[in-house]
């Protein structure tokens, strides 16, 4: 079946595209439309023409896939000038996704009409690059050069509405868009209006502010740091509202291109599929479509309960949120109430909106009430003794096939799993604070955990707007295993020469928000360092062993909530402390360490080889089903720079054997505390460039 398909209703004709799911923008489409243009100027019969996607959608952009490989002919903007040219009417017809190319394809009809439920944006830059087919010129001549920046910015999509309101579309229609769309266009031929073409509109581009392109580069300095296609985005815009289209679009050309052969555009794309890849589970039938929950339950309404609650409560589940007494319960609720308010102070959400979700979390202590649910997340205090109880009671009390998850960030799924008589119902659901905001759920297996209830646990975490990856059970699952070997490493560096902040800068510089000292004084020092006091009896003492975290702990500094850990404090302002650089160099002598001075390029290479290499480790012990599980989990749930596409691409980018030589250089220097991954090692050995490979060889 041929991408573009000419046919028509009398006097209009109807070109469709089709390339399912989502009619990204192939070379079919592209040479399709250039063909069915020309019919449509050959055809007698007609005088005007509707442009729609097959299905119930438009078209998603460009064929991501097809990035960084050479394009066959036609361009897109080769078909987009045809279609301006054309001198016949052409309408498009908008439902589902119109979204990048999508959206600039529709920019480049005469006019457009929408189902208000459409979504139309140009996300361009949330994979590292900018529109390249005339987006940064057409859209600034319909909405103005102020609002299509924000929108070009912020990547996010708008509804049919707001489209109508900024001038992206000409008439909404409510039933079938098809029809909606021939009828505006006999309309349009019949009133014998004039051919809108918006690259010749200028009005709009005309009356823009040009302080706004300047204010748009300083206000977001700090948030565009080490970002390449905002600022091209900026530059492309920017020549709309000052130059005649044809430079413009010469300019947004040269911009997409430099854009598109960027690292950064490699990492996001990568990014892009991992997130989706992430939710593909090999022992899942891929036809199983769960049907989305109905009603959730929430054991615990401390920080983490309060916080999942929200999650259910902000996609429109009601929810049931459970506390033992009523105390603890009250108090859970004014910290949801006062986190709404933040909300509506902030703009993001409405006092309405606030009202509604609060008006979906029923608070009780009657274990009782809860049993009717779909799912209930178990989020009390991390302790397996509580936990198991917990679920003792949820054994009696939930329906039969609910999910039951369990929020540990730490304990065994089994354990937990076992002390109920439907063990494949358990699964661990390790949600990050603050769990209404952050991305990431892992979504952890037993070893009896049921396929469909994992299927069930990945569907509902989409639902509630989360990014879901899977892992087996094991100490510290993905994200904490991983967390461990990185932060174990800086503290090694601590005691080779480094220092808390020059470290931190390292990792800034390489694109973390926080650096893991300020994030350690963040959380708090004092509970890993009474978990530490615990397990020092289990520790083997032939290892390598960093004492000075709890040095730091033993003088009181539990981090910012006490003025003090790793830096001094005032209120929320880190400064570097001389007490703890002397700190460090006296635990250093005592170790018999001679500091030295270490190159802020050693620490990221450490740091970010470490975490490759455990999670070469994870993936080859099948903890984690594939590698960029592993980066979803840290781009989602540990603030790893997403334009770095995380650990185990970086390092693929690096080479998996200059990586694997760097790791076995440390583990030479440091003894026996750790070994490189049999799959690190595998890679290195047979020369393989990308985790996929090494594992097949
Ligand atoms: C662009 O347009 C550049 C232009 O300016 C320049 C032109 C010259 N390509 O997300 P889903 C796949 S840049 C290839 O699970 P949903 C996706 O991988 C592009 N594949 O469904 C998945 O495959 P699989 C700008 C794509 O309903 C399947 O389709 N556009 C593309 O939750 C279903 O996707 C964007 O950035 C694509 N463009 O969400 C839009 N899109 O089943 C990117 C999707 O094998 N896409 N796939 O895993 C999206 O945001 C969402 O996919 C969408 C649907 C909202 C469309």
């Amino acid at each position: 079946m041929s991408s573009v398909e000419y046919s028509s209703k009398n006097d209009v004709a109807v070109i469709t595209l089709i390339n399912p799911p989502v009619n990204a923008i192939s070379q079919g489409i592209r040479a399709g439309l250039i063909e069915a243009l020309d019919r449509l100027a050959a055809d007698s019969t007609v005088q005007s023409a509707v442009l729609i996607g097959a299905g119930d959608t438009f078209v998603a952009g460009a064929d991501i896939k097809e990035f960084g490989k050479p394009l066959a002919p036609p361009t897109t903007l080769e078909a987009l000038a045809a279609m301006e040219a054309s001198s016949k009417p052409i309408v498009a017809a908008l439902a589902g996704n119109a979204l990048g190319g999508g959206l600039e394809i529709a920019l480049a009809c005469h006019w457009r009409v929408a189902v208000p439920k459409v979504k139309l944006g140009l996300p361009e830059i949330t994979l590292g690059i900018m529109p390249g087919a005339g987006g940064t010129q057409r859209l600034p001549r319909l909405v103005g050069g102020a609002k299509a920046l924000d929108m070009i910015l912020s990547g996010a999509p708008v509804d049919g509405s707001k489209g109508l309101q900024l001038g992206i579309v000409d008439e909404l229609v409510e039933g079938d868009p098809l029809e909606g769309a021939i009828a505006f266009a006999r309309r349009i031929v019949a009133e014998k209006r004039p051919l809108r073409v918006t690259s010749q509109l200028q009005d709009k581009v005309g009356n823009t502010d040009p302080a706004i392109f300047a204010e748009a580069r300083s206000k977001n300095e700090k948030k565009w740091k080490g970002l390449l296609s905002p600022y091209k985005i900026v530059e492309a815009v920017e020549a709309a509202c000052t130059l005649p289209f044809a430079e413009g679009a010469a300019l947004e050309l040269k911009l997409y291109r430099e854009t598109q052969a960027s690292p950064q555009r490699a990492a996001l794309t990568y990014m892009f599929f991992a997130e989706r890849e992430a939710s593909k589970i090999p022992d899942v039938p891929r036809d199983l479509k769960p049907a989305p929950v109905k009603s959730a339950s929430v054991i615990g309404a401390g920080t983490m309960g309060g916080g999942i609650a929200m999650s259910f409560a902000n996609v429109g589940v009601p929810v049931k949120l459970l506390e033992a007494s009523q105390d603890a319960l009250d108090k859970g609720l004014a910290r949801i109430q006062g986190n709404y308010a933040t909300s509506v102070a902030r703009g993001s959400i409405s006092q309405a909106q606030m009202d509604q979700r609060l008006a979906l979390i029923t608070p009780t202590t009657e274990y009782a009430q809860i049993g009717d649910a779909d799912i209930v997340v178990e989020a009390v205090f991390e302790n397996m003794e509580v936990k198991q109880g917990v679920f003792r009671t949820l054994d009696g009390v939930m329906k039969p096939g609910a999910i039951l998850g369990t929020n540990t960030s730490t304990l065994d799924i089994d354990q937990i799993a076992n002390v109920t008589k439907r063990p494949q119902e358990v699964i661990g659901m390790h949600f990050f604070s603050p769990a209404n905001v952050m991305k990431l759920v892992e979504n952890v297996r037993g070893g009896k955990t049921s396929p469909e209830i994992i299927g069930r646990t990945m569907a509902v975490s989409r639902q509630i707007g989360k990014v879901p990856v899977l892992a087996r059970n094991c100490d510290g699952f993905i994200g904490n295993r991983v967390l461990a070997v990185y932060g174990r490493e800086c503290d090694f560096m601590l005691e080779e020469g480094a220092t808390p902040w020059q470290i931190d800068r390292a990792l800034q510089g390489f694109g973390f928000p926080m650096g893991l000292f300020l994030m350690r004084d963040m959380a708090g020092l004092d509970v890993g360092w009474r978990i530490r006091a615990y397990r020092e009896q289990f520790r083997d003492k032939t290892l390598r062993y960093s004492p000075i975290g709890d040095r730091i702990c033993e003088l009181g500094r539990f981090g910012q909530k006490t003025g003090a850990g790793y830096y001094k404090y005032i209120g929320r302002d880190a400064t570097p402390d001389p007490e703890i650089e002397a700190l460090i160099i006296k635990t250093a002598a005592d170790l018999g360490i001679k500091r030295r001075e270490v190159s802020d390029e050693e620490i990221v290479w450490r740091v970010l080889s470490v975490m490759a290499n455990e999670g070469a480790k994870i993936v080859g012990e099948g903890i984690a089903i594939r590698a960029s599980d592993v980066d979803v989990t840290y781009v989602f749930g540990y603030g790893f720079p997403r334009h770095q596409g995380g650990p185990m691409f970086w390092a693929e980018q690096q080479g998996l054997d200059k990586v694997y030589a760097k790791v076995a250089g440390y583990h030479a220097e440091q003894g026996l505390f750790w070994e490189p991954a049999p799959l690190l090692v595998k890679a290195a050995k047979s020369g393989a460039k990308s985790w996929k490979d090494a594992a097949v060889e």
